[in-house]
């Protein structure tokens, strides 16, 4: 059977269908002459060292549409296939963001807290929140995902911007400057890939352009937003608020976005539901299945569409 290495975590459904056509390798333990795949996911990746001393790899199956944790431009260059698993994670990530939104504007953890410490028995009515409806929302990234989160917002019936490399035939506004776009907007979700060329681009200027009553979404990378402006501009109230999924270093948060009153914070889960991580997983190994069977794959990242 060929060899299979592991990386991070699959599901025993994954595991069980990968047993019976690989034989599967751990980090600890393999010699990288010898694998023919490798299954990782957007946060493991693959490290360049690792990468370089797998010199007959022929797929790398990543678990998640992320894929800035390998150099798929160096796995091209190698004629290595790099897939992943777009489309199946759209609604889930979508409602992550939606989710993370209306907790912010309906203080929905202050309020949860009001009434477990026995505040509402004591003090009375809780103090008023903010309304998510007629908000002007700046999308940041109109790929698959902020498509989704576009059409998942329209109950509160938004206007939305958007900001991305490229114009889209879509009913929204294109902004090419992403501060005048924060400028805009009361919500900036940021949805694009990670890597170098969306590094830190939510700055300090983008941050204060959203304002003291704006509010960041981020189901994107923490590589994506400049952790310490955001930081600064939360506790100095020049920012209002931030949902995030997602962090510079996760899973280490920075105690002070911890502290902060105004954040909600989830640990990576934008796609991580029983039903969505099933369908990921279960294409993660169908493009490995496949590649052993006619030397294809399903979704190969754009860079290797054309191996
Ligand atoms: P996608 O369809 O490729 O969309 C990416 C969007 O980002 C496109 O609109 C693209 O613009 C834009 N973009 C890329 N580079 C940019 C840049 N330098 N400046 C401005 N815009 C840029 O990807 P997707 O499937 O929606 O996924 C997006 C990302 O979400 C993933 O790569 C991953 O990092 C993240 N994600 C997070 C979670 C989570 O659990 N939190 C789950 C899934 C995905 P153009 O169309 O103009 O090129
Ligand atoms: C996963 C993600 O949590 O798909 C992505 O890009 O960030 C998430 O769906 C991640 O890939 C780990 O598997």
């Amino acid at each position: 059977m060929p060899d299979l290495l592991q990386i991070g975590g699959i599901t025993d459904a994954m595991r069980a269908r990968l047993e019976a056509a690989f034989t599967i390798h751990q980090l600890e333990d393999f010699d990288p002459a010898t694998i023919d795949y490798v299954i990782t996911n957007g946060h493991d990746g693959v490290r360049p060292d690792l990468l370089a001393s797998l010199t007959n790899v022929k797929v790398i199956s990543g678990y998640g549409v992320g894929y800035d944790a390998i150099d798929a431009n160096e796995a091209a260059r190698r004629g290595i296939i790099v897939t992943h698993t777009p489309n199946v994670l759209n609604q889930e990530v979508a409602t992550t963001a939606v989710l993370l939104m209306l907790a912010c504007y309906r203080a929905l953890l202050r309020d949860d807290a009001y009434v477990r410490s026995g505040d509402w028995a004591q003090k009375g009515n809780a103090p008023l929140t903010r309304s998510a409806d007629n908000q002007t929302v700046g999308i940041l990234g109109l790929g698959r995902i902020g498509q989704a989160i576009a059409d998942k917002l329209a109950p509160w019936n938004p206007t939305i911007l958007y900001h991305s490399r490229s114009s889209k035939d879509v009913p929204y506004t294109y902004c090419d400057s992403l501060v005048d776009m924060a400028r805009q907007s009361d919500v900036l979700i940021c949805i694009t890939p990670g890597g170098p060329s969306t590094h830190q681009i939510v700055n300090a200027e983008v941050l204060e352009a959203l304002g003291p009553q704006g509010t960041l979404i981020n189901v994107s990378r923490g590589s994506v937003v400049d952790e310490a402006a955001l930081i600064e501009a939360l506790q100095s109230g020049k920012l209002g608020w931030a949902g995030l999924d997602v962090f510079e270093a996760e899973p280490k948060v920075p105690q002070a976005l911890r502290d902060l009153p105004n954040t909600v914070l989830l640990p990576h889960v934008g796609s991580a539901t029983v039903e969505t991580r099933a369908a990921m997983g279960a294409l993660t190994v169908d493009n490995l299945l496949q590649h052993l069977k006619d030397g294809t794959v399903i979704s190969a990242v754009p860079e290797c569409a054309h191996l």
